[in-house]
């Protein structure tokens, strides 16, 4: 069985105190790794590593920083077959949608931002006569990156790539559930050229090394991304010592349907919005409010394409959904069918979970559940959906907003003032237009209310992991 290292100070090492947590195969059940249950004494040394390897990392010419992020994105699209199945293996997901999405967007990630930091340009003000201020944008220092198990190595990446960019040293945790890709990265970054301590990658425990990260006085920003309740342990430790820090949370996303719609179009993408990755992307649209007119024309279509999805092994190319990603967490998704149908829904697709070994849900469709029930408030993550009607536009806005998060969603409808209407009225991060899931890295990436704080993609992440300072010059 393999058992995995840090990576610290360009080398991998096993944990100091020699302590391992088994990592499961959420397609099997089995336990396939043991990975670091790392604690304080090797968080000291990827501090020290980190902290030794600023100086030349922050005032490399950007230039030479931003190849080597490209000759990382290039080995990992050369490595493209091992991540991905690594990936399926540790996550659950299915080999073909690694292949197609996660690992090639990881990689992406450090492309866009080796190219957005040759790109990048700080703000000037000119007042003529009388004064110049410049921001000058300077990188913090050392960084703490924490991700989870859902797009594991996209989005360990995601948070990584601008951090590096900007001439941070970065000490991330994947993970514990999902650590084997970040643990791959660690010898491509020594090939692409990264000098030793700039990337330190610590694996265990949320609340042992991940809390740990975080109340660490060297780490100066934090980016995480992870559940709201976690979210809010993270956000209140890093206020203690005046961290930046950007928190990527759950949601409960509405897919408003309006009667106006192309219809196949908003059935075919919805499916995707409800069920890929078996639903665990915080993106999904977990909760489809359809305009009473259309609304049985709308779930039948639905329905009958939903029964085409097929779940099994995740390495089955034939397989449409693999297994959710823990014991736990499928118990967690079982258990808020069982209160749906005590809050009175009526399970119209699934509901039960598969005979067999590893963590395999059906994909779920419930309807007749009121909006103010537990199972339509609160973040499910995972291949359950309800379906509910409204008979007006001021109702579909309200319904949209009656949760605590506000991270996505999705408007299907041909009438354009309508669209931006009711995209300027939903308390959400994200908004998509007879679409789903489609990401120009450009743009701001995250939610409102409890879906987090701060914006990560494009500039947004640039600027995030810099300390800025207006320097004015009289003139
Ligand atoms: O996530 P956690 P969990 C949601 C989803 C899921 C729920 C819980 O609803 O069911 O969160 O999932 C690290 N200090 N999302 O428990 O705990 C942890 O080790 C520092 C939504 O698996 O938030 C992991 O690396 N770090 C979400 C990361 O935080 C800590 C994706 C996320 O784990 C820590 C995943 C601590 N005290 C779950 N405790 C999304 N928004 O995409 C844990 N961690």
């Amino acid at each position: 069985m393999q058992k995995i290292q840090n990576f610290i100070n360009g080398e991998y090492v096993d944990p100091i105190k020699g302590q391992y947590l088994d990592n499961i195969e959420p397609g099997t059940g089995k336990v396939f790794a043991q990975i670091p249950n790392s604690n304080q004494e090797d968080l000291e040394k990827a501090v020290e590593a980190a902290r030794g390897a600023f100086p030349k990392w922050s005032t490399m010419p950007t230039e030479k920083r931003s190849k080597i992020l490209h000759k990382l994105a290039d080995l990992i699209e050369e490595n493209l077959e091992d991540f991905a199945l690594m990936e399926s293996r540790d996550n659950g997901k299915p080999l073909w949608l690694a292949k197609a999405v996660d690992i090639p967007r990881a990689s992406t990630n450090f492309r866009f931002y080796a190219s957005a930091i040759v790109n990048f340009s700080t703000e000037a003000q000119v007042s003529e006569g009388f004064m110049v201020n410049y921001t000058r944008r300077a990188p913090i220092g050392v960084v703490g990156c924490i991700s989870p198990w859902n797009l594991p190595l996209y989005l360990f990446s995601w948070k990584i790539a601008p951090a590096l960019a900007m001439g941070n040293c970065v000490i991330a945790k994947p993970s514990e559930l999902t650590p084997m890709t970040a643990f791959l990265l660690g010898r491509l970054a020594n090939e692409a050229g990264m000098p030793p301590g700039v990337l330190n990658i610590l694996h265990g425990e949320g609340k042992g090394i991940g809390q740990a990260i975080v109340e660490h006085e060297a780490t100066k920003a934090i980016s995480f991304t992870g559940g709201t309740t976690t979210g809010k342990i993270v956000g209140a430790t890093a206020a203690q010592q005046f961290k930046k820090v950007s928190l990527e949370l759950g949601g409960k996303n509405p897919n408003i349907v309006f009667a106006d719609c192309d219809l196949d179009e908003a059935v075919k993408t919805s499916v995707k919005s409800s069920f890929t990755n078996q639903g665990e992307i915080c993106l999904c649209g977990s909760r489809i409010l359809v305009e009473d007119s259309i609304y049985d024309a709308f779930k039948s279509k639905f329905i009958s394409e939903c029964k085409k999805i097929v779940v099994g092994d995740p390495l089955h190319a034939e397989s449409t959904m693999g297994a959710l990603v823990s014991y736990d967490h499928l118990e967690k998704v079982d258990s808020y069918v069982q209160l749906a149908k005590k809050e009175g829904g009526t399970i119209l697709l699934g509901g039960k979970k598969l005979d067999k070994e590893g963590f395999y849900y059906e994909p779920t469709v419930i309807e007749g559940l009121d909006e103010t029930c537990r199972t339509n408030q609160e973040e499910i993550f995972g291949p359950v959906v309800t379906l509910n009607k409204f008979s007006s536009e001021g109702e579909a806005i309200r319904v949209a907003n009656s949760t605590r998060y506000g991270l996505s969603c999705t408007i299907w409808t041909t009438d354009l003032k309508k669209a931006h209407r009711v995209a300027h009225s939903v308390h959400s991060g994200i908004i998509w237009v007879n679409c789903w899931l489609v990401r120009d890295l450009r743009t701001p990436f995250g939610g409102m209310k409890d879906s987090g704080i701060g914006r990560e993609g494009g500039n947004e992440a640039l600027r995030f992991f810099t300390e800025p300072q207006n320097v004015c010059i009289k003139l």
